[in-house]
């Protein structure tokens, strides 16, 4: 029998479990990324483990999330984070250099490697054949001292592209189609795996944004076969030697098919707030726009921003619409310097931002009040773009250059003939931004330079024997990461200080939500389904920690926030009956009696006694050997420590 593409990796670099799917395995990881925001974390975790070099093939430190420097906490995590990467083996990406996702796949990416990142996106390095797959901060330090990675052994989900996309319809239309027919739920324990004619009409480019926003359809990851046009790009790259062939078995056999005909892909958007809320740009235009925001992990390419500045020449945008335009790296801002293409942004009136997140995270360019921003990013979560009542569209770099000059919302398709955008032979190559760590025998001179911003590791706990405490909060579906431990310019800068950035847990739901936690000292947090989607932020577990939180009992839990829940010592449960959820209200005490003995015994139903309504419930607490120890231990540092000592 046939094997996908996803399988062959992942069996190559299976060392733990069978593999069967749905039960864990793990597997080796050839590279690692992070980027600053969860980055300081991640190091201050590796160095409790007391691994003094990184055993990986590769691995990098990105600084792009948290640019603006507003106050010192941002740029003393850099530096902290630049001394730790010297020392102990990491290579480090200056500020400047552009976003972790774009610039790992210009210049580090390898096609049949497998890498974790601590960001969700780190599925773009799919686009060139890895397994690349968003984990927490602690998952990736564990990883980088060479420990073993887990998950659940995915299904494969097979999408058979067809036919070729038409003029001005875009690789963001085609991930935009994929969430429409999947949701944001659809992708859960599944690795999407692009194949069929269609695969060679796109670019690595192209790919990569598909791969990417595969994120949010909540997929262990996504991947693309490693081609011709891979080995095109790379040789493009100066890193022909790299590549290697990959592609599925013709006879492989997959757990779902999905056929899209690209050449019947029509311009997409997702409406607020979510990015599987799917509409044509066509029932869309005529709207009033605000703001326009191209840039970001997912549409930040030299190819994205030559068809932008391609539609801007020669035009002004739109006197009430805001434009800003992030080029995804030093590569791709120095190259559209270089062919003049900066020139025509320019003119035309785009605000020009560095080569980072920027807007996507919040840090700056919030919109107006109840301001309409088209944005080529991945996501339009509430409040995410640091506006409460801003409505956020996700749309292709086409869509928001051609609505931007209009001001109104504006199908591209009406821009007229579209000519051939080809990717150069040779990109510009220059890593100078890249500090690459001291040789292992200068390590020791290497000091770490530690600002007042950064604060310890939150104190974790064993389980206890019985978890008796009430009811701090209840929540509906979907919550994201962004509603349990929002970002933001603001927000940001505190990833380093649990403390602090737990004043503002859960906020944009409930602004009493902190006080009350520690108030009640000890509680449990109730939720309905996709619970914890979106970003890999170990913080929206580490915050709830902080609070007191226990035990996070929802309908169903997206992967990352449940890995990092597990790792943070809170304890993740399930209802066996959804309907259950209408049996508890935020204040009803509740009691799980002898959970550590029922956890030790591997019982996998426990019982939530609702002592205010007098009500049994039964609930899933679904944990295999290592992640049972991890919960009893009280987290995953707490496990490593101990299994080092042992
Ligand atoms: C995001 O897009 O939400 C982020 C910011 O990149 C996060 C990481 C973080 O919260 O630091 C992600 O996607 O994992
Ligand atoms: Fe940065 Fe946005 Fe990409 Fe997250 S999604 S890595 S914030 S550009």
């Amino acid at each position: 029998m046939g094997l996908t593409l996803t399988e062959k990796i992942l069996k190559a670099h299976l060392v733990e479990g069978e593999f069967v799917k749905g039960q864990e395995i793990g597997i080796r990881i050839d590279q690692t990324l992070t980027q600053d925001a969860t980055g300081t974390m991640a190091y201050l975790e590796f160095e409790a483990m007391g691994v003094p070099r990184v055993k990986t093939e590769r691995s990098v430190a990105y600084i792009d999330h948290n640019t603006l420097q507003s106050g010192f906490e941002n740029a003393d995590d850099h530096r902290f984070i630049s001394s730790v990467a010297k020392k102990h083996g990491i290579y480090f990406s200056r500020p400047g250099n552009g976003i972790c996702h774009q610039v790992h796949l210009e210049r580090f990416g390898i096609p049949g490697k497998t890498l974790i990142g601590s960001d969700s996106h780190t599925p773009t390095g799919g686009g060139i054949g890895m397994i690349a797959i968003g984990a927490g901060g602690l998952d990736v330090a564990v990883a980088m001292g060479g420990g073993t990675y887990y998950i659940t052994c995915p299904k494969v989900v097979k999408v058979e592209l067809k036919g070729k996309l038409s003029p001005w319809v875009a690789a963001k239309d085609v991930i935009l189609e994929v969430l429409r027919i999947l949701s944001v739920k659809g992708g859960v324990g599944k690795v999407i795996e692009y194949c069929g004619e269609g695969v060679k009409s796109l670019s690595v480019p192209e790919r990569a944004t598909i791969t990417n926003m595969g994120a949010e359809l909540g997929a262990t990851t996504s991947i693309f076969p490693s081609d011709e046009i891979t080995r095109e790009f790379l040789k493009a790259q100066k890193r022909e030697e790299v590549w290697t062939e990959l592609s599925a078995d013709a006879d492989a056999i997959y757990d779902e098919v999905i056929e899209i005909d690209l050449s019947k892909l029509v311009p997409l958007a997702a409406c607020p707030h979510s990015p599987d809320n799917i509409k044509t740009a066509e029932e869309l235009s005529g709207m009033k726009i605000d703001q326009v925001c191209i840039g970001s992990c997912t549409n930040s390419s030299l190819l994205d921003m030559l068809k932008v500045a391609h539609i801007l020449k020669g035009k002004t945008v739109h006197p009430d619409v805001s434009l800003s335009i992030a080029p995804g790296s030093k590569q791709v801002l120095t190259m559209l310097a270089e062919n003049g293409a900066l020139a025509d942004l320019i003119a035309a009136g785009a605000r020009i931002l560095e080569s980072a997140c920027g807007p996507c995270i919040g840090m700056g360019q919030s919109p107006n009040s109840k301001g309409i921003s088209l944005r080529t990013f991945n996501r339009n979560f509430e409040g995410r773009s640091g506006t409460k009542d801003g409505q956020i569209y996700l749309v292709s770099p086409e869509t928001a250059a051609i609505s931007a000059l209009t001001g109104v919302f504006t199908d591209p398709r009406t821009i007229g003939d579209m000519p051939e955008f080809k990717l150069p032979e040779t990109f510009l190559i220059n890593d100078n931004m890249v500090e690459p760590p001291v040789d292992e025998k200068d390590m020791d001179k290497v000091e770490i330079l530690r600002g007042p911003n950064i604060k310890p590791f939150p104190q974790t706990s064993p389980l206890s024997e019985t978890i008796d405490v009430p009811c701090s909060l209840k929540v509906g579906d979907n919550i994201t990461t962004d509603h349990i431990m929002p970002a933001g310019a603001k927000i940001l800068p505190l990833r380093s200080n649990i403390p602090a950035i737990s004043e503002h847990c859960f906020t944009v739901c409930d602004k009493d939500f902190p006080k009350r936690a520690k108030e009640l000292g000890q509680s449990i947090i109730v939720g309905g389904s996709n619970y914890g989607q979106g970003s890999s932020r170990e913080h929206a577990a580490l915050a709830p920690l902080y609070l007191g939180v226990k035990a996070v009992l929802v309908k169903s839990f997206a992967r990352i926030h449940r890995a990092n829940l597990i790792n943070a010592g809170i304890l993740p449960l399930t209802f066996v009956n959804e309907n259950d959820y209408d049996n508890i209200n935020e204040g009803d005490k509740l009691e799980i009696k002898n959970v550590k003995a029922d956890v030790v015994a591997g019982k996998t139903t426990l019982t939530v006694v609702n002592k205010t309504k007098n009500i049994e419930i039964p609930v899933l607490c679904e944990l295999t050997g290592r992640t049972k120890d991890i919960i009893l231990a009280g987290g995953l540092l707490d496990y490593t420590r101990e299994s080092l000592k042992n």
